[in-house]
């Protein structure tokens, strides 16, 4: 992984956040303007979501993701080149060009994979859990889920199971105050969605989403308490997405005033201001970071504006069946 607290500096944190950012700023522009098709799930918001929990990991461990999966494929270490190209249903593509935006996999920087089905990769990575403890490897697997999906039935299977089995699985529920438009204060049984861990008697905690320090230092310390006591774990973090649920939303189930509200927390402003207070970086080093990310994003863009390899029905059925396509 290319940023790490423990050898990397805290400017690089700053800087994967920022890319995440950037890389989904130009992703909704390209949406917009009709360049890519489909939809996208922006997590415009999340990002120290997506960089503390990365950076609190291994490198050996696995995470499997959710429809809003780009900032967690990202932090992992994912290449720009690839991860645009899946985007523009580009044979180059992470997923060759057969999943899009919500499905996203990238084996070599152990993402096993993100799902459109809502709650259905919790699952997976249970399962996931489940050969890692019976093949004794010191790995854990994070499960993305969002509030939303946290009162699906699949993920109280998942995490019955988790349990009673002992499996190294970190239930990570993403909360960001929303299901599509619904708001959390509605459709959650709890105030706090940690608490449902103690119904499968599975320790859990809740902390700030916006605080990428906070997020790291929870997540390894997490990892080391899985660890010696071989038990899964569920972590609440709260957060927000700035932008709408998908690319069609309007946002109107939401005021400005409240989304005003959280954009003062916004975590990449509130990083900045720790870090530029404590002479790590200045504001003149932030802008550059933004308009170096920005560059190299925007090249790789127009490099698949240009230059893009179609599918072919062929292309889609050849990974549908086990024969490799051949009927
Ligand atoms: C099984 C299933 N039901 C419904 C949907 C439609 N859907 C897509 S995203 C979403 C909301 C998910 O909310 P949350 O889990 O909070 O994740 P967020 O979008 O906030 O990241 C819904 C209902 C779906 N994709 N899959
Ligand atoms: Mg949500």
């Amino acid at each position: 992984m290319p940023y790490s607290f423990a050898s990397g500096t805290r400017k690089d944190v700053l800087a994967l956040m920022i890319r995440s950012r950037v890389f989904e700023q130009k992703i909704e522009e390209l949406f917009t303007n009709h360049s890519m098709h489909g939809t996208t799930h922006l997590a415009i918001g999340q990002e120290a979501v997506h960089a503390g929990v990365a950076l609190g990991l291994e490198q050996r461990d696995w995470i499997m993701t959710t429809h809003r999966c780009h900032g967690h494929t990202l932090a992992r270490g994912a290449d720009l080149f690839a991860m645009m190209a899946e985007f523009f249903g580009d044979s180059r593509g992470l997923s060759r060009g057969l999943g899009g935006s919500m499905h996203l996999i990238d084996m070599e920087h152990r993402n096993a994979g993100s799902s459109a089905v809502v709650g259905s990769s919790v699952a997976l990575a249970t399962g996931m859990a489940l050969q890692l403890k019976r093949q004794n490897r010191d790995e854990i697997v994070v499960a993305f889920f969002g509030d939303g999906a946290s009162n699906r039935g699949i993920i109280h299977e998942a995490m019955n199971m988790a349990s009673i089995w002992n499996l190294p699985v970190l239930f990570l529920c993403e909360h960001n105050g929303y299901g599509m438009s619904s708001p959390a204060h509605r459709m959650v049984s709890v105030s706090s969605i940690a608490e449902r861990g103690s119904g499968y008697g599975i320790k859990s905690d809740s902390i700030d989403g916006n605080a990428v320090q906070e997020v790291y230092s929870k997540v390894r310390e997490i990892r080391q308490w899985m660890m010696e006591h071989q038990r899964p774990y569920l972590l609440e973090v709260k957060t927000y997405r700035f932008s709408g649920h998908s690319k069609s939303d309007k946002r109107v189930y939401r005021s400005r005033e409240e989304e005003a509200q959280w954009m003062k927390k916004d975590p990449i402003e509130a990083f900045s201001r720790v870090l530029i207070a404590e002479k790590e970086i200045t504001e003149q080093e932030i802008s550059d970071l933004f308009e170096q990310e920005r560059a190299q994003i925007t090249e790789i863009a127009d490099f698949f504006l240009n230059d893009h390899q179609e599918l072919t029905l062929r292309d889609a059925e050849q990974y549908v069946y086990a024969s490799g396509g051949d009927r």
